[in-house]
């Protein structure tokens, strides 16, 4: 089976920089897979993107070397598991809040007997190999996003779930759970010290901790404090930021307009 470069990479100590998908478009997601993200992430919950869409925007990865992810809509197994089928090789599932969560999540991601997934790798089998079956388990990553007030009561049950390979912070979800404004960078005391908890805590249970940024420069940062997987943004902020900035050079002013780093 085609193997994770994820997990090299990870093991190597270098972090995994991830791009992120919103815009429900093979030719925007080509282009994204040719600038040398490690992965790419097919955003479904957040991003104008169901099913259908998400097919072609795969096969657009697949001319790339980048690793295809998927965020799904929610901890729902039908999703993951066709997610899956169409060639993900991760998710990263929105909202784990409990222990039972997770493990639902990780379930879905492994056949029997290690979990429930069920058989019909129809298009992951073209891009991971005709031997998927027997690789899936090892090659198919699990993210389960902390982003509620119980994920983060019940972090270490969580952390403690066999087969769960990291977890990933929705950083605007998070800070509304704490009382706060949704921002991916916010500077209230509560949510930057929930940020840092989460990030050590992961780390000594040996699980990935990731998080979503606003942009290239404070994925920077987060590498620094000790994240282990970033993410600079959507593409649509990214094509927002890079629109404003030439628009802003013209007309030789500051850059204006609305935007958002993505969710
Ligand atoms: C959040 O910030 O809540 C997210 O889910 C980002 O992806
Ligand atoms: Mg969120």
């Amino acid at each position: 089976m085609r193997e994770n470069t994820l997990r090299k990479k990870l093991a190597a100590g270098q972090p995994i920089i991830n791009g992120w998908l919103a815009i429900p478009s093979s030719y925007s997601t080509e282009v994204m897979g040719h600038q040398g993200f490690d992965s790419v992430t097919v955003d479904l919950q957040h991003g104008m993107i169901n099913l259908d869409t998400a097919l072609p925007m795969f096969q657009a990865l697949s001319t790339t070397s980048t690793i295809p992810l998927a965020r799904v809509p929610w901890n729902e197994p039908s999703q993951i598991m066709k997610l899956l089928d169409s060639g993900a090789y991760g998710i990263i599932c929105p909202m784990i809040s409990t222990v039972d969560d997770a493990a639902n999540f990780v379930s879905s991601c492994r056949y029997p007997p290690r979990g429930q997934r069920s058989f019909g790798p129809a298009r992951a089998m073209l891009y991971g190999g005709a031997d998927y079956y027997s690789g899936a388990d090892r090659e198919i990553m699990t993210f389960g996003m902390i982003e509620t007030q119980a994920g983060l009561d019940n972090l270490e049950k969580i952390l403690a779930i066999e087969g769960l390979d990291g977890i990933y912070i929705g950083p605007n979800d998070l800070a509304l759970a704490l009382g706060s404004q949704p921002k991916s960078e916010s500077d209230d005391p509560v949510v930057v010290q929930a940020i840092a908890h989460i990030c050590e805590r992961a780390k000594a249970h040996g699980k990935v901790a990731g998080i979503f940024c606003s942009g290239g420069e404070a994925a920077a940062r987060r590498v620094k404090e000790g994240f282990q997987m970033v993410t600079p943004g959507n593409e649509a902020a990214l094509l927002s930021t890079a629109a404003k900035a030439a628009i802003a050079a013209i007309r030789g002013v500051a850059p204006t307009g609305s935007s958002s780093n993505g969710y």
